[in-house]
């Protein structure tokens, strides 16, 4: 039997999506990011402005999940002796507040504390890989790529925050590997709504560059009507074999 193929409406053009290949992947919706006191706000940054991606990021993940598909998270942050922590990103900003300093939610961006953790909403299921990196892109100084290579995926949804810096530099990454990526726009976010049109047009420009643009509402309608067609189908095979 072959698996059917999804057809979501995108811009630029139509995304065929082959979910036994393709995985959603969630990027960085950490408190440190979507709740006050972490590493979005000491960087000036009125976090409210994500929290809008919460409830579409949810009832996607809840359908990807009950279809059995791939699920895979990611998280931004250092290890606690802030090893890997460069220089450049650590003053960067002039900030008196750095990465690794105390904050309400545990050592800021440090792996293990409360802030660095995906928010309760979106919580991680067992056996969803969980993908713990130092930068802005997924595939750099993590083994994203082996990880998807070994589930035999090419494609990915990718959601989270924020649109023009971990998820588009992720989109970029993740095209140069030979991955065909499509955002839904109202699962990513951004402190700032200028940069959210502008890194949403810079994934879809010159013939999808980079990927798709789409939205989850989009999506979700075109797994129900195969849905339907396939259900539709299921019944004429019955109506048949009672002839
Ligand atoms: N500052 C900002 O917009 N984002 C980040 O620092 N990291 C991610 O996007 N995850």
């Amino acid at each position: 039997m072959t698996r059917p193929i999804y057809t979501i409406e995108a811009e630029p053009y139509a995304f065929e999506l082959a979910p036994e290949h393709c995985a959603l992947l969630i990027i960085d919706m950490q408190r440190d990011f979507l709740e006050a006191g972490g590493f979005g706000e000491m960087l000036g940054n009125d976090v409210s402005q994500l929290r809008q991606t919460i409830a579409p990021n949810r009832r996607l993940l809840k359908i990807w999940r009950g279809h059995g598909w791939r699920v895979i998270h990611t998280r931004e942050g250092h290890r606690s002796d802030l090893s890997d922590l460069p220089e450049s990103k650590k003053f960067r900003g002039r900030g008196n507040k750095r990465i690794g300093d105390p904050g309400p939610m545990g050592r800021v961006l440090v792996r293990g504390e409360i802030g660095h953790d995906i928010i309760p909403e979106l919580y991680p299921m067992a056996g969803e890989p969980v993908i713990d990196k130092p930068g802005k892109g997924a595939f750099w100084a993590t083994d994203l790529h082996g990880v998807l290579q070994n589930a035999g995926l090419r494609q990915l949804i990718v959601t989270g925050v924020t649109t023009e810096v971990c998820v588009n530099t992720t989109v970029r990454e993740a095209n140069d590997r030979g991955y065909e990526c499509l955002v839904p726009s109202d699962c990513v976010g951004s402190y700032f709504p200028e940069f959210q049109e502008a890194g949403l047009k810079m994934i879809k420009a010159q013939g999808g560059i980079f990927g798709w643009v789409s939205h989850s509402d989009k999506i979700l309608a075109a797994l129900k009507q195969v849905g339907r067609a396939q259900k539709g189908k299921s019944k004429s095979n019955e109506k048949q074999q009672q002839s």
